[in-house]
């Protein structure tokens, strides 16, 4: 086990653990009352992974992440009254409330999102290693992801460029066993993720994502390797999520006892005993941390609760693809007559404006019946109700 940091550090570290727990738990809360809107990913457990991770970056260095970043942001020193606002949807929020919990977005702190697509932060994650290289920048970026993203395309793309490239760049899976409801030996064909970049050049290597001292120094390594030596690495952490994958998640692809067994290795408790143990902090500390860390969870809460809702004249304020991209459609090229898209100067502007209206107008009356999308047009996707009614039918038998 690596020796224990000094004393203001381990202080510093057992803080924003038992920040970011204590804020999470409290976004549960608020979810339930429907303060908070939209999805809500809960990282509860991941807090030595997370926190390990960004206490040995520079304040140069870039972090990207996924969609369970409340707590990232934070560690990365994001005010929890701004995190908090932008979970309830309102102007003191990250993005002014627009985001919400999947993205949480802090470019002052270099905090990059936040990002709802899986794997859609890798490639992201890359450009921003090469502008630092482009730029003859000292800057690392971390790009953290789930174990589940390590399937999808965006990640050998990423891997390939990254080692083509020497770009510098650091990537830390967030092995916390599952993929939603599905485990990784059910996703993934090579289960030793540490591996899975190898054939790119990308070596790994497997820490212990539940020991907040395991994190950091792998990381500080990883990080020398990638500022000094412009080589790119992994990172496997194993960590696990002690709430379901989103708010909604009946759990039932894991046993009771499985989540008890690794409550037992809870990493903030457990780096708290052992700091005490080893006489580096006493109990005063430790209660004192948690202390602080529900008065500054109450104050965001205050401060959510007083920050103003976004102003409906606000509404298409940062809709560049209105103004700027002049429309969102795709031009269809196999056949030859013009398609949805190819008038789109003319066309779209307008044609989104109305869209807009129509939701504000939907804004403005919380009784009335919600607009069906499938009877004007755009949903047709998923074929007739009865159609995806009998689906259902025959996935359930
Ligand atoms: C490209 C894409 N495919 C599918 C989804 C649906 N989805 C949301 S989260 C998730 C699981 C990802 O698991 P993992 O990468 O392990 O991250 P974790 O949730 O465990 O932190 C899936 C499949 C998505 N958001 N994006
Ligand atoms: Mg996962």
């Amino acid at each position: 086990m690596p020796d224990l940091p000094d004393a203001g550090t381990c202080y510093e570290l057992l803080a924003r653990m038992t920040l970011i727990r204590r804020f999470e738990e409290e976004a549960g809360r608020q979810y339930q009352r429907a303060k908070a809107g939209g999805f809500l990913h809960l990282a509860i457990g991941e807090e030595a992974t997370i926190v390990g991770t960004t206490s040995t970056m520079r304040d140069e260095d870039y972090l990207i992440g996924t969609y369970r970043t409340h707590g990232h942001a934070i560690a990365r020193g994001t005010d929890p009254e701004r995190v908090m606002s932008e979970l309830f949807g309102r102007v003191g929020g990250t993005s002014g409330g627009r985001g919400g919990s999947m993205h949480i977005f802090d470019r002052e702190k270099r905090f990059m999102g936040g990002y709802g697509i899986v794997g859609g932060n890798l490639p992201i994650a890359a450009g921003l290693a090469l502008s630092s290289e482009y730029k003859g920048e000292d800057a690392v970026t971390v790009c953290m992801l789930g174990d589940g993203a390590s399937n999808t395309g965006n990640f050998g793309e990423t891997m390939n460029l990254a080692a083509l490239w020497k770009l510098p760049l650091l990537f830390l899976v967030e092995n916390n066993l599952y993929g939603m409801g599905t485990s990784v030996e059910r996703h993934s064909a090579q289960t030793d993720l540490s591996r899975k970049a190898e054939g790119y050049g990308i070596p790994g290597k497997r820490i212990d994502g539940m020991d907040v001292i395991a994190v950091r120094e792998a990381v500080a390594e990883g990080l020398r390797e990638a500022r000094e030596e412009r080589r790119p690495t992994l990172i496997e952490a194993f960590t696990y999520r002690y709430r379901g994958h989103s708010a909604a998640d009946p759990e039932v692809y894991r046993e009771r006892e499985e989540v008890e067994e690794w409550q037992q290795k809870d990493p903030i408790e457990a780096f708290a005993r052992r700091c005490v143990e080893a006489g580096v902090l006493g109990e005063r500390e430790v209660a004192e941390v948690r202390e602080k860390a529900e008065e500054r969870v109450t104050a965001a809460v205050a401060a959510a609760d007083q920050s103003p809702e976004p102003a409906l004249d606000s509404l298409y304020e940062n809709l560049y693809v209105v103004d700027e991209a002049g429309g969102w459609y795709a031009v269809d090229e196999r056949s030859p007559e013009p398609h949805r898209g190819e008038r789109e100067e003319e066309e779209m502007p307008q044609a989104a404006r109305e869209l807009a209206e129509a939701g504000a107008a939907y804004a403005g009356q919380p009784d009335g019946p919600r607009p069906n999308p499938a009877e004007s047009g755009d949903a047709q996707e998923g074929g007739e109700p009865e159609v995806a009614e009998e689906v259902e039918e025959a996935e359930r038998r």
